[in-house]
């Protein structure tokens, strides 16, 4: 469903803006990605009662930003990596002209297609206005760019735990939190369970860059579809240096545990959320 809907934007993109910029854009939203942010956002609506169709628009909004996040984090002034989801990242594929402005075009579709489905569902003004602060204050200084750029900084230097886990919450946890948040919002739910949706989302977002540093070390580039043993190379702090393969393994699993329990605990019993959770720690890609 929401690759479908990627893909009708990919499209308008590449009517608005002719040329390999376009091109790059839609190259950027139809790549294959896993979909984990778009499931959370579509599962935590469903636990909070939702039953729209057009949450898959708003999943789609969340994966528009993952989707600039990615262009961008895999620049030559950023990560510098040449594979991304199994192809060669936008700015070997294009140019890095290309794939700067891509990604800067990115930020403003997905505010779009957040519009869109707001319209979808019969969201009033004031509903749309709160996910909007919450998806781009995730991918903001607060979240994202905020962890982003304390990656970036810290390069070549050896973080301790709670520089890492601030890192961690920033660049990858904000918008997976944000993902739950909004299934919640889109669904009107009371202001109690949209808080239990997003520190359910906290802890498996933070878990789910554990994985990623466990997967970098332990899974082929074929497996990733990026490029593994980029952390060494790029002599990044990660979870597996401060606690070993086991030790980051075992934090991953306790953070998806918790994160459930405290569903159930604000009394959001989601056999999906409590398999994406399984999913978030044991994936192999
Ligand atoms: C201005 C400093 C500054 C930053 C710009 C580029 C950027 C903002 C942030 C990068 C955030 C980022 C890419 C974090 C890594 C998150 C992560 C683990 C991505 C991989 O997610 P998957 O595995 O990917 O869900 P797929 O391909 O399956 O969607």
């Amino acid at each position: 469903m929401v690759d479908r809907r990627l893909g009708v934007w990919a499209g308008r993109v590449a009517d608005w803006l002719p040329g390999d910029d376009g091109a790059a854009v839609a190259y950027a939203l139809n790549t294959p990605g896993k979909r984990v942010r778009a499931a959370l956002v579509i599962s935590a609506y469903g636990a909070a009662g939702g039953d729209g169709a057009g949450i898959a628009e708003v999943a789609a909004a969340v994966e528009t930003v993952h989707a600039y996040s990615l262009v961008h984090d895999d620049l030559p002034c950023m990560d510098d990596d040449d594979l991304r989801r199994g192809r060669p990242t936008t700015h070997r594929r294009f140019d890095v002209r290309s794939a700067v402005r891509a990604g800067y075009f990115l930020v403003p579709v997905a505010a779009l297609v957040l519009a869109a489905a707001a319209e979808e569902l019969g969201l009033g003004a004031a509903t749309l206005g709160r996910m909007a602060a919450e998806l781009f204050s995730a991918g903001g200084v607060e979240g994202m760019v905020g962890g982003q750029w304390l990656d970036l900084e810290a390069e070549q230097r050896q973080l301790d735990l709670p520089e890492l886990v601030a890192v961690h919450r920033g660049k990858t946890g904000a918008l997976i939190a944000a993902s739950c948040a909004l299934g919640g919002l889109a669904a009107e739910a009371p202001a109690d369970a949209i808080a239990a949706l997003s520190a359910y989302g906290a802890d498996v977002g933070l878990a789910f860059q554990i994985a990623d540093d466990v997967l970098d070390v332990t899974a082929t580039s074929d497996q990733l579809g990026k490029t593994a043993g980029r952390d060494e190379a790029l002599q990044k702090s990660t979870y597996v240096q401060l606690l070993g393969v086991d030790g980051a393994r075992r934090e991953a699993s306790a953070l998806a545990r918790r994160a459930v329990h405290q569903l159930a605990c604000a009394g959001l019993e989601s056999s999906a959320l409590a398999t994406l959770a399984d999913y978030i720690v044991t994936r192999q890609s």
